[in-house]
């Protein structure tokens, strides 16, 4: 049975991307909901309301498991998407968050991510009853996203923006950031260097995609759900299919650069 990986649009591909480097042997459905994306700025109850019928198409192919591959999905229908399917369900809040205490040790915590990511105050919450007084700073660095999906990842513009959201971390203690958002990862040397112009000590980025892979096979291993090594390791030995609700001007274009590959 394949995984299922869902995300609003196009910015999961970096969650997939992850997903299928690290577990070569297994077929995998990503669903973009390009027609509604983007959920960043969008009222709780409609965000779950949108996760509960994208996984749902997901469970009709049969899934053995399911990613929330959206941080503002995850922040609000995370519950809600468990609570409905039989299949186990991962958002990427957890992992990162697990990740960022083990990281940290000024105890200052960085979080970045949409707006919608930011007030629902998910990554503060998670990251509390892991970790003990760890102070938690978050900012919403919503151009982030339009930058990320127009490829303007390096130069002048992107660092201008990056500067002005992040000059607040200077000086804060904090020694971990967490990219909050999965279109945040391909500005990650934008970020690094941002903080670095403003003048912040070293900062450990903790990349939500990377870290929920990882859950993702520790559990699919442990309940004996991995797909068996195929001995054809090329290209057609496994099925990555991709379904989208609209196919948007420019989205292949897009997808391969967050997918990083055709
Ligand atoms: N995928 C979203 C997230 O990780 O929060 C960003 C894109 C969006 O819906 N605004």
């Amino acid at each position: 049975r394949p995984i299922g990986v869902f995300d609003s649009g196009v910015g999961g591909l970096t969650v997939m991307r992850a997903v299928s480097e690290l577990l070569p042997d297994e077929d995998i459905i990503y669903l973009g909901d390009t027609a509604r994306v983007p959920y960043g700025n969008r009222a709780a109850e409609t965000v779950r309301r949108y996760a509960l019928n994208a996984t749902d198409l997901l469970a009709e192919r049969g899934v053995k498991a399911i990613v929330i591959a959206c941080n503002t999905a995850t922040s609000y229908a995370l519950d809600a998407v468990r609570a409905h399917h039989d299949a186990p369900v991962f958002g990427v809040i957890e992992p990162a968050a697990r990740r960022a205490v083990g990281a940290t040790k000024s105890g200052h915590i960085a979080v970045i991510g949409t707006r919608g990511t930011v007030r629902s105050g998910c990554y503060p919450a998670e990251i509390a009853q892991i970790g003990k007084d760890l102070v938690v700073h978050q900012k919403a660095c919503p151009l982030f996203v339009p930058l990320a999906e127009e490829g303007w990842t390096e130069g002048g513009v992107p660092r201008e923006v990056a500067k002005k959201y992040l000059e607040e971390f200077a000086g804060a203690e904090v020694d971990t950031m967490i990219l909050g958002c999965t279109h945040y990862p391909l500005l990650r040397t934008v970020i690094a260097q941002a903080l670095a112009d403003a003048g912040a000590g070293p900062i450990t980025l903790v990349d939500s995609a990377e870290t929920t892979a990882h859950e993702l096979r520790a559990h699919l291993r442990e309940q004996g759900l991995l797909h068996p090594e195929r001995a054809d390791k090329d290209a057609s030995a496994r099925r990555l299919h991709f379904l989208l609700t609209d196919f948007p001007d420019g989205f292949q274009v897009t997808a391969e650069r967050f997918f990083g590959g055709p």
